[in-house]
């Protein structure tokens, strides 16, 4: 769709109301009319159709199988187990069974119908969660370190995120009028929107917290990131603030491109909102509106400067960004199997495949979380790796929680054969994202298992090698910061990019394009075989490839790496 029209939709949408309740209403199309698909992301679901039974139901003269995606709001993944036996019976009676956990710490729920939809909205808010803001041109769902080691500081962080999130809603009565029956207000449509004004923002807008040594979150992906900087009683002293940051990118369209986060410098704690603020409406009102491929904000810092943009947003804000504080990063994966945080209680993280939860023969996982979700005390928090911690677990439960994860075989990611299965991520691409071009969810198993013996023939079982698989280029699975990534070209194809790092700091590049999974495997095997020989200590394979010359950083025109001391 053209920007003009994405933005005299929302323009014209009457703070986002569209004609969503007549188009929900209409009995003859399982389908929206055509802006109320492009407004009901602002609620937080996507109008999508099976794509597996796509070209059958044509031969049959039949519409598309429609179906909606739905997508929470949930700051930082965090979900009491309560919200949890609540969550699941709605994947189980509107969804398609399972709960799938996405890598901002969301659920999406898949299948849904159009006339269950409105129930569905109602079940999910009845769990106390919405999906307001999880889609649109909006600040999105807010990442926040999943870390489970400094529970204190873990805790401030998330209050932090969950209040950033809250502060940066929409400020429309559309969405409880559409979904939760909400009387509607006198006037309304003449709501004011201090924020976002009548035309929200140019494009999806992210925001991570981070808390070092950990990048779990991928900080620099997004185009506002907070650096968690404690003081020397581990007390959350405030932030280093990033710009600019985001994945995604047209393949063959140079002027579309990842990009990692610039480092604008330190903020106290106090001045949060008020720059997330005025990064925010900074992005409103200078970013690009004629041309939707550019309206990410990393592009407007492109276009305007950074120093231009980094002193608009001192001056909405009015503070002044301080010499940088954070430590360093050392990791962006998760720690999995059991952890003891700061505060005595333990913590389980479980690899879960891109994130995907539902009973499988032999596997119900579902089943089980659910039994667990009814023992559990703690909460359970979703890492931005799509991963799923039981988190803050007293000691004298974990045996019980032990036996129902080994029984339903939920800890069977976290004994993967090899690392690299273990850490790897998948986007949801086929059968419903709409842009798939290639599989990855679904061909993640079978690429990893693909990839086992080689990385066993040279040792490499546990090298702890990075891999991302997306169905296209848009980057849901962050593949740009993958040290080997498979982007989606067409069915069975893709482009093999090489040489991130473990950090989140590099960007990888492209070495072979538009290739088959034999030729990938061929690509794979020599370095893998180079790498077994020639790395030093440890390494990791990203960082080799970049040593011995293999790859170079990617010829984007800005911000393809941060050098690792940024933060020392
Ligand atoms: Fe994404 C669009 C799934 C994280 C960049 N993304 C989509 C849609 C909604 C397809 C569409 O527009 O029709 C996908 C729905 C698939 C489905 O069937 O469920 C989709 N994105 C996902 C999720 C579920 C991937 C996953 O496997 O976990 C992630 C949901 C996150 C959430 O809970 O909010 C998801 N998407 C990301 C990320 C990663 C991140 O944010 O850390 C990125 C790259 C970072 C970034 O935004 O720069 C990402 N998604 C995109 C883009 C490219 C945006 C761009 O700047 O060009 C699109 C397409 C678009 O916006 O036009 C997209
Ligand atoms: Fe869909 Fe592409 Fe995102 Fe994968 S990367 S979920 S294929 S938009």
């Amino acid at each position: 769709m053209s920007t003009h029209s994405v933005e005299s939709i929302k323009a014209d949408s009457n703070r986002l109301r569209g004609s969503l309740l007549e188009s929900l209403a209409d009995p003859v199309t399982g389908a929206l009319r055509e802006d109320d698909q492009t407004l009901i992301k602002y609620h937080g679901s996507y109008q999508q159709d099976d794509r597996d039974v796509r070209e059958e139901r044509r031969r049959q003269k039949l519409e598309p199988a429609y179906q909606f995606m739905i997508r929470t709001r949930t700051p930082g993944g965090v979900v009491s187990p309560e919200q949890w036996l609540k969550l699941d019976a709605v994947a189980t009676r509107y969804g398609n069974h399972s709960l799938r956990i996405t890598t901002r710490q969301a659920f999406q729920f898949h299948g849904v119908i159009k006339r269950e939809l409105k129930a569905t909205m109602q079940a999910i808010n009845a769990a106390l969660i919405d999906t307001l803001a999880a889609c649109g041109d909006v600040n999105r769902n807010v990442l926040v370190a999943a870390n489970p080691l400094l529970s204190s500081a873990h805790a401030a962080l998330y209050a932090d995120a969950a209040r950033t999130s809250e502060h940066l809603l929409p400020n429309t009565r559309a969405y409880y009028e559409i979904w939760l029956d909400e009387a509607r207000v006198a006037g309304s449509g003449a709501e004011d929107e201090p924020i976002y004004g009548e035309r929200y923002l140019p494009r999806k807008f992210k925001i991570g917290f981070a808390l070092p040594p950990l990048n779990d979150v991928d900080v620099y992906a997004n185009d506002l990131g907070f650096i968690g900087v404690l003081d020397a009683d581990g007390d959350l002293l405030g932030y280093d603030v990033t710009l600019g940051g985001g994945m995604g990118a047209t393949h063959g369209d140079a002027g579309t491109y990842p990009r990692l986060a610039n480092m604008a410098g330190f903020i106290p704690r106090a001045a949060l909102l008020d720059v997330a603020t005025a990064v925010v409406t900074t992005q409103r009102d200078l970013g690009n509106r004629t041309l939707r491929k550019r309206a990410r904000f990393k592009y407007t810092l492109d276009d305007h400067g950074l120093d231009t943009v980094v002193a608009e947003i001192e001056r909405r804000a009015g503070v002044a960004f301080q010499p940088r504080r954070s430590r360093p990063f050392e990791h962006n994966g998760d720690r999995y199997g059991w952890t003891e945080g700061s505060d005595g209680r333990w913590h389980l993280t479980l690899s879960l495949p891109a994130g995907r939860i539902a009973d499988l023969p032999g596997a119900p996982h579902l089943t089980a979380l659910r039994e667990i979700a009814r023992i559990h005390a703690g909460e359970f928090r979703m890492t931005g790796n799509q991963n799923l911690i039981v988190a803050g677990v007293a000691a004298d439960q974990r045996a019980r929680i032990d036996a129902i994860v080994q029984q339903a075989g939920l800890d069977a990611g976290n004994r993967a054969p090899t690392a690299l299965a273990r850490a790897a991520m998948a986007c949801v691409a086929l059968p419903t994202c709409g842009l798939a071009m290639a599989e990855a969810e679904r061909y993640l198993p079978d690429f990893s298992a693909r990839l086992q013996p080689l990385l066993e023939r040279y040792g490499l079982a546990e090298a702890p090698i990075l891999l991302r698989i997306s169905g296209c280029p848009n980057g849901c699975s962050r593949p740009y910061l993958g040290e080997i990534a498979l982007v989606g070209k067409a069915p069975g194809r893709y482009n093999l990019m090489l040489g991130a790092d473990h950090r989140g700091q590099r960007l990888n590049t492209l070495y072979r394009e538009n290739i088959t999974e034999p030729d990938i495997l061929a690509a794979l095997e020599p370095l893998f075989a180079r790498y077994a020989a020639d790395r030093i200590r440890d390494e990791g394979f990203g960082d080799f490839l970049h040593r011995t010359g293999v790859v170079a950083l990617p010829p984007y025109p800005t911000h393809r790496e941060i050098p690792v001391e940024l933060h020392a």
